[in-house]
């Protein structure tokens, strides 16, 4: 099975612009497909490499930069268009990775603004109504600044609380903006991800082209939050030159630090990238334990996302 995987992406990793493949090779599922490639067998060598990236030190926004942009979703509605746009482009087809949700778009029911707080609402419910339904059983949404708004370095702190149950697997995280773009050449910084069926652990990661192959080194690290369905918590990037640090209420868990060959192989990140807020259902990596329907409709809520960069 992990060998069918690796096949798998061997043929569509040429294919620009797939989360496909982003999600195929999560670094959990990545380490699987490495050992497997490394002559040991999933069975006896499935557990991950060590986190490399991994660190406990203080982190938050640096207090010298100055606010760029935000938004504190303070006016009740549908989110601004100036700053949101939704992503529906894979409905029809349905998401990478056997995800098993349809995005919708400005659609009340699956994003607002309410009470001074993006609301993005998952629903069990099968929109047969839409034009480009692909059969999906529960509706979403994924908002994006592309087009937009979109940022080379800078702090980022999107303050949220996240939604659970076994199968909802939200994601607030940054592609290129490029028109060509390709995965993962021009890399991917997953500042929060959590899955439903593994509560409580927060992860981050980067994806660049090196990562996926020439090294056998896990880009990722993990964090728990006891309380992340409960409570909000502050999602931080804190992006410059050297290095790309990811923490939660500024402390950092995470850093990937800049090898400074000036390849992009290693480093990709002198280019701009656009963030994205959506909260998928099932895949491989989300669904790996199956859905549980009972707990629908489940809400990711967002305070604020702020945006600051360093003085020119
Ligand atoms: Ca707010």
């Amino acid at each position: 099975m992990v060998a069918g995987v690796a096949a798998a992406y061997a043929a569509i990793v040429l294919i620009p612009r797939e989360d496909f493949v982003m999600r195929l090779l999560h670094p959990l599922l990545a380490s699987l497909i490495l050992t497997a490639c490394g002559g040991g067998t999933a069975a006896t060598n499935a557990s991950p490499a060590p986190a490399a990236g991994a660190v406990h030190d203080a982190g938050g926004i640096p207090a010298d930069w100055p606010l760029v942009w935000s938004d504190e979703f303070a006016v009740d509605g549908l989110p601004d268009p100036a700053k949101w746009g939704y992503e529906t482009f894979r409905n029809k087809q349905g998401w990478y990775n056997g995800e098993q949700q349809y995005y919708s778009s400005e659609r009340l029911k699956n994003s607002r603004i309410e009470d001074g707080k993006l609301i993005i609402e998952t629903h069990r419910e099968s929109l047969e109504s839409a034009s480009d339904w692909g059969g999906q059983a529960y509706t979403s949404a994924r908002l994006v600044t592309n087009r937009r708004a979109t940022w080379t370095y800078g702090a980022f702190e999107i303050r949220a609380k996240l939604p659970c149950g076994r199968g909802v697997w939200p994601a607030i995280w940054m592609l290129s903006s490029k028109s060509s773009m390709r995965w993962p050449d021009d890399g991917e910084i997953d500042i929060m991800e959590h899955v439903g069926h593994d509560e409580g652990v927060v992860h981050a990661s980067v994806h660049t082209a090196a990562y996926n192959h020439t090294k056998n080194t896990q880009k990722t690290a993990q964090t728990r939050l006891s309380d992340l369905c409960q409570a909000f918590h502050r999602y931080q990037l804190i992006w410059t030159p050297e290095a790309l640090s990811i923490g939660i209420d500024d402390r950092n868990y995470f850093r990937f630090v800049n090898d400074g060959e000036d390849e992009k192989e290693t480093w990709p990140f002198n280019a701009p990238q656009f963030l994205l807020l959506n909260t998928a259902v099932g895949g491989t990596w989300g669904g790996m334990k199956g859905v549980d329907d009972s707990v629908f409709p489940v809400r990711m809520e967002v305070d604020y996302v702020r945006v600051w960069q360093a003085p020119k």
